[in-house]
Order: C-alpha cells, then sequence, then structure tokens
C-alpha cells in the first residue's frame, strides 16, 4: 500500500531518506510532467498512488494500448512528452504499439514501464512476467533506457525527457525494474541526483544560405504550392506560418492532422482542389509533411507530368531526398525556419494570380459539388448527411476537439469538415491505426479542457471501447458519434461458402449507445441527421460523457474508403 511506501521517505535514525517511488515522482515534477496515462499493477501500483497523492494527474484506463495512444496525443498537443505508464511483460507490449505510433508520428511520448528482477530476467530463470522489455522496445522507438540505481532516476528522466522531445520528437522507453522503487538513500543526496532539464528541445536555426536558395526556388514558381503537415501543427508556430502563407500568397494544402492551422476556409486554401494541386504545381514547399504514402512518394500519376521542384523545411536531415530529390532542402525547426523564410519575402513577390485563379476555381466547384450531399436528411443516414451536421457542429463550436477514425467515417469525415483552429483534429496518422479513438479523446480532453467530439467507425470503435468507463469514470466532456453501418467498410458482405458470417461484418443493428449507459453517461440511438445534431449539441452543451449510435446505411461505404487502391488483388481466377 502507499502508507507502507512512503514511510521509507521517513527520518531514519536521524537520516532523512527518500526511496525510488518518491524519486521518479519528483524527477516527473520537476520536468513539469504532469499527468500520467497508464494501468496499474505489480511493480507500479504504489507508483500511481504515490503520484496522485503528490498531486499528478493519473488516469487509469482499462487497456495499455489505449493509455499509450492517449499518451502519445499528449505530447502532440503539448510538445511535452505524453507518459504511459505499465506493468512488465503483457502491460508493456500493450503499450509498446503506441509507443511505436509515437515515433512514427514523430510524437514526443515516454514509455515508463515496471519490469522484473535483472539477475533472474538475463538466467532466463522464469520470474513473474519475466521478459527483457529494454531489448525489445529498442528497434521501436527512438531512444531506450533502463535505470538501476535511485540515485540515477533523475537522469533517467532527464536522458528520457530530452530525447522525446529534441530534433525529430519520438517515442522513448524508460525500463524502471521493480527493485528500483523500493531502493532508499539520502534525502538530501536524492534532491540533488535529479534534474531539470534547461532547454528540452532547442531551437534549430536554418543556415541563411538554405533559406535564400529555398526563396530563390519559390520565386522561380509559376504555380506554387505549400504543403502543411503534422509536424507543423505541432511546432505551435501558427502565427508564423500564417503569416508566411499569406505574405507569399501561394495556396496550401493541409495533411490531415494540419487541418485548421490556418482555417479551411482561408481563400488560399486548397484542400478542396488536392488532386489538381498535386498534380499541377511546379513548386511545391513541404512544411513538416514527409513525402510518405500519404503524398504518394512526391511521384507517380497523382503529381502529374509537370516536373516539380520540391522544397522542404524539416528539423530532420536525414527526411531530405528520401523518396525524390529535394532541391532546397531547410533544415531547422519549423518556428525558426518559417519565421526566417517570412523575413527573406521582401513583399515585392506573390504567388501567380492566374495559378491563384486556377486553384480557387477548382475549389470553388468541388466545393458546390459536395453542398447539396450535405443537406439530405436521409433515415438510415448516409455518410454525407451524417457529417454534413457534424460539419455545422465543428463549424458553430471550432474550440472543439475532432477526433477521427475509420476508413469511411474517417476519409469522408476529413474532406466535409472544416477546421477552423490548429490541433483540433487528432486522428490515424501516419499508419493508418484504428484504436486511437478513445485514447486521443481522453488526453485530448484532459489536455485542453475542451470539448471531445470523436467521429467513430463502429469497427475502429471496437479497438479502444472499453475506455467509455474510463470517460465516465472521469467525467470528461466527450461525445462518441459511431457511424454504425454494420461492419467493416460496409454491413453487406455475405460469407457464401458455409454459416459463418463474412469477415468484415458485424451483428446487425448493435446499439452502442447501451454501452455508455451501462456506466451511466448517455446513450442515445440517431436515426437521421435531425437527431443526430440534436444529441451532438445537446452532449457539447452538458458536457455529459455521451454515445451516439447513429445508425448508417450498411451499403453506403466504400472497400477501405479513399485508399481501396492499396488493396492487393489475387490474380487467379475464382473457382
Ligand atoms: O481533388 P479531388 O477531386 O481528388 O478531391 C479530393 C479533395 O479535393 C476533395 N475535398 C473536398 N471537396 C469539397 N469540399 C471540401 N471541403 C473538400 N475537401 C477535400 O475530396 C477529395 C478527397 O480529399 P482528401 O481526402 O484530402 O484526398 P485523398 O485523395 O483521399 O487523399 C489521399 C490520402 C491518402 C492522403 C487520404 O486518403 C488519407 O489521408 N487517407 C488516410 C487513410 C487511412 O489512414 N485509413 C485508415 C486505414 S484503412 C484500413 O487499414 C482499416 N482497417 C485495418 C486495420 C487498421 N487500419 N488498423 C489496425 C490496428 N487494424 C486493422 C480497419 C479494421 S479501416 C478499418 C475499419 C473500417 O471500418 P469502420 O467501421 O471503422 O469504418 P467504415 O469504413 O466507416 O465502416
Ligand atoms: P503528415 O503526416 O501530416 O504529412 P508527417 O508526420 O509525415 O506529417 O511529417 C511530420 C514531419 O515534421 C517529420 O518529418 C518531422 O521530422 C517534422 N517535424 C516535427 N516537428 C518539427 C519541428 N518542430 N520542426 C521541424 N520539423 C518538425
Ligand atoms: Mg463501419
Amino acid at each position: 500500500m502507499a502508507e507502507t511506501a512512503t514511510k521509507a521517505a521517513a527520518v531514519d535514525d536521524g537520516e532523512e531518506l527518500t526511496d525510488g517511488f518518491n524519486l521518479v515522482i519528483e524527477a516527473m515534477k520537476l520536468n513539469g510532467l504532469d499527468t500520467i496515462y497508464g494501468v496499474p499493477g505489480i511493480p507500479i501500483t504504489d507508483l500511481g498512488r504515490m503520484a496522485q497523492a503528490a498531486g499528478i494527474r493519473v488516469l487509469s484506463f482499462r487497456h495499455e494500448q489505449n493509455a499509450g495512444y492517449a499518451a502519445a496525443i499528449a505530447g502532440f498537443l503539448t510538445q511535452k512528452p505524453g507518459v504511459c505508464l505499465t506493468v512488465s511483460a503483457p502491460g508493456f507490449l500493450n503499450g509498446l504499439t503506441a509507443l511505436a505510433h509515437a515515433t512514427t508520428n514523430c510524437f514526443p511520448m515516454i514509455l515508463v514501464s515496471g519490469s522484473s528482477e535483472r539477475e533472474i530476467v538475463d538466467l532466463q530463470q522464469g520470474d513473474y512476467e519475466e521478459m527483457d522489455q529494454l531489448a525489445i522496445a529498442k528497434p521501436l522507438c527512438k531512444a531506450a533506457y533502463r535505470v538501476l540505481h535511485a540515485q540515477d532516476i533523475g537522469i533517467g528522466f532527464a536522458r528520457a525527457i530530452r530525447a522525446a522531445v529534441s530534433g525529430r520528437p519520438g517515442g522513448v522507453y524508460l525500463d524502471l525494474p521493480a527493485k528500483l522503487f523500493g531502493q532508499v538513500m539520502n534525502a538530501e543526496a536524492g534532491r540533488k541526483s535529479l534534474v531539470k532539464v534547461i532547454d528540452p528541445a532547442p531551437a534549430q536555426l536554418p543556415a541563411p544560405a538554405s533559406v535564400k536558395r529555398a526563396l530563390d526556388v519559390l520565386k522561380s514558381a509559376k504555380r506554387p504550392l505549400v504543403i502543411l503537415g503534422k509536424g507543423a501543427a505541432y511546432a505551435q508556430a501558427d502565427d508564423a506560418i500564417r503569416a508566411f502563407v499569406e505574405k507569399s500568397g501561394v495556396p496550401f494544402l493541409p495533411m490531415s492532422m494540419a487541418k485548421g492551422l490556418l482555417p479551411d476556409t482561408h481563400p488560399q486554401c486548397a484542400g478542396a482542389a488536392r488532386s489538381t494541386v498535386l498534380k499541377d504545381s511546379d513548386v511545391v514547399m513541404l512544411v513538416g509533411a514527409r513525402l510518405n504514402w500519404l503524398l504518394s512518394h512526391g511521384k507517380g500519376k497523382t503529381w502529374g507530368e509537370a516536373p516539380k521542384k520540391f522544397i522542404q523545411v524539416d528539423i530532420e536531415p536525414k527526411e531530405m531526398d528520401s523518396n525524390v530529390e529535394i532541391v532546397a532542402p531547410v533544415v531547422g525547426d519549423i518556428a525558426s525556419c518559417v519565421a526566417a523564410l517570412a523575413a527573406g519575402l521582401d513583399g515585392s513577390w506573390k504567388a501567380p494570380s492566374d495559378w491563384i485563379a486556377a486553384v480557387k476555381a477548382k475549389r470553388d466547384e468541388n466545393v458546390a459539388k459536395m453542398a447539396p450531399r450535405l443537406m439530405n436528411n436521409n433515415s438510415p443516414m448516409d455518410y454525407h448527411g451524417a457529417l454534413g451536421v457534424l460539419r455545422t457542429v465543428i463549424k458553430e463550436r471550432p474550440d472543439t476537439i475532432l477526433v477521427n477514425e475509420g476508413a469511411n467515417t474517417l476519409d469522408l469525415a476529413r474532406g466535409v469538415i472544416d477546421m477552423y483552429k490548429p490541433r483540433k483534429r487528432l486522428d490515424v496518422g501516419t499508419w493508418g491505426v484504428m484504436g486511437i479513438g478513445m485514447g486521443s479523446a481522453i488526453a485530448a480532453a484532459v489536455e485542453t479542457g475542451h470539448p471531445v467530439l470523436a467521429v467513430e467507425g463502429d469497427s475502429a470503435f471496437g479497438f479502444s471501447g472499453m475506455e467509455v468507463e474510463t470517460i465516465c469514470r472521469y467525467q470528461l466532456p466527450i461525445c462518441v458519434v459511431i457511424f454504425n453501418n454494420d461492419g467493416i467498410y460496409r454491413g453487406t458482405d455475405v460469407n457464401k461458402a458455409g454459416k459463418d458470417p463474412a469477415t468484415t461484418v458485424f451483428v446487425k443493428g448493435s446499439r452502442y449507445d447501451r454501452m455508455m449507459e451501462a456506466f451511466g453517461g448517455v446513450g442515445v440511438n440517431a436515426t437521421s441527421p435531425d437527431e443526430l445534431r440534436q444529441a451532438v449539441n445537446a452532449a457539447i452543451d452538458s458536457g455529459k460523457p455521451t454515445l451516439i449510435n447513429a445508425v448508417i446505411d450498411p451499403g453506403a461505404g466504400s472497400e477501405s474508403g479513399r485508399i481501396g487502391n492499396l488493396n492487393p488483388q489475387s490474380k487467379l481466377k475464382k473457382k
């Protein structure tokens, strides 16, 4: 129990003592790590209790993966590493997917796991939850450390924090063996062993020559484009980015989680003319966005015939030339780089007006094409009818944080729901991972205090659905809307070969709203856009945990949403 453990910090024979538990807590507090997302158990149960008693907010989840996704997105939202705390082997492994996800997405996060005794693990003698966790974590994160002595806890946390947030942010693993927590040492020596990390993510100024080169290339453009990625959103350089974009007049395309960095309704936003700007642009400046699969690796049909020149602004030098030649690499932190680029634009150059007009025409055409589809009041709903309602909700409540996962539910919501403010759209990220939903929603509510609207495919929700109990327990202002189309992509597949259901379908007519009611939250079954509108507005007004089961036509979706082209197809003739 916590009482027993805190006694270790008491005075013994006149000497004030501390221990591993207290040093971990003090190391975190000293560095402003004020929230823990985790699941308790051996050997970290008392750590959670004592951290809570010491004023750290400790959120206990139902599964470590969701706690890990919460920590990862907390890192994205705050620029401080989100902390996930787990037990050894199985708990650690449950958290590891999220740690790898954080690293892949460049979010700062620290996975802190208790572990078994080194002596026994290394001789493979079968300890309780035995596993060489450090070795397993290493290839999946940016850095991994183990602390064996109480006097090294301060340094261990300092290294973890610095590794997570400096340079390209990412996930860090910190291994704390069970024995460490009970180790006792002199309290004054313990205090002195702690490290407050000074300037954990130092500014990295771009070389002036690289800035000039980039501006020269940009000014040579006839059809320039700026692509803003989630690195730009993470950087919290919102004013500088806006100033640069507006001063240059260049159309900008936000990647999914960069939506809202400038409003999607901004006259320069090319989100609704995506294909056109990728195909027709001649100079593309990437700001905190990688040329990975989400941008078709910078080549091929998506990018059209017109020759391209790429400028890339990124903190990671190795990112340059990863897929195609970058003619103007600008290496540094985005705040410094964009400020330098803006300063170098003397105002005499603006993006050519015929290009701006062409982008605007395409955008207006696409927006007009979509508008009537969003107005329908069909029952059961189709995606556009339901999303039209949610689009208005976000327009009227732009501080609401939108969490979004699924396939059709994700891809259509991304296009339909305009975002107005930075870091308000949180989604599946670089891996397209299902399961980020409830963890992201919980962290968004906890870290920002804003209302959260989680728009979830019914399959996507299933990966973290048990956390609705967590949402109710902490009484978080989260409204979950489940787009219930009875399955993955569609609910209409049939298994022609036997009696089992097809692989992509679920129980028909499920009532997810009743899950929320089971824990004291509000559940609503919405069968039309009107019902959905009323229910969402009531949920956000009340701030009560709410789950809305939005009944979607099972035939409305398409295979894999917008990325069906990535599905391999058998070339063999069907029997
Ligand atoms: O320019 P054009 O003409 O092309 O038009 C574009 C825009 O200009 C236009 N647009 C607009 N028009 C008008 N007005 C406005 N405002 C506007 N804005 C844009 O719209 C089009 C499209 O624009 P977009 O979206 O920007 O462009 P595009 O071409 O789609 O962009 C390409 C991409 C690649 C950048 C984009 O598609 C993208 O970001 N995609 C991300 C996709 C993704 O990550 N998907 C998730 C993974 S899918 C699959 O793997 C799933 N699984 C397997 C699984 C996973 N993932 N994870 C784990 C742990 N286990 C298993 C599973 C199980 S999905 C899934 C569950 C699915 O079922 P659900 O029930 O959850 O969901 P439902 O499908 O709803 O049933
Ligand atoms: P998206 O999926 O939105 O295109 P990515 O995750 O592919 O975005 O790219 C994000 C990029 O941003 C990464 O290459 C990362 O190195 C970079 N990045 C993250 N934070 C910063 C920062 N503060 N300054 C500069 N670059 C950053
Ligand atoms: Mg579905």
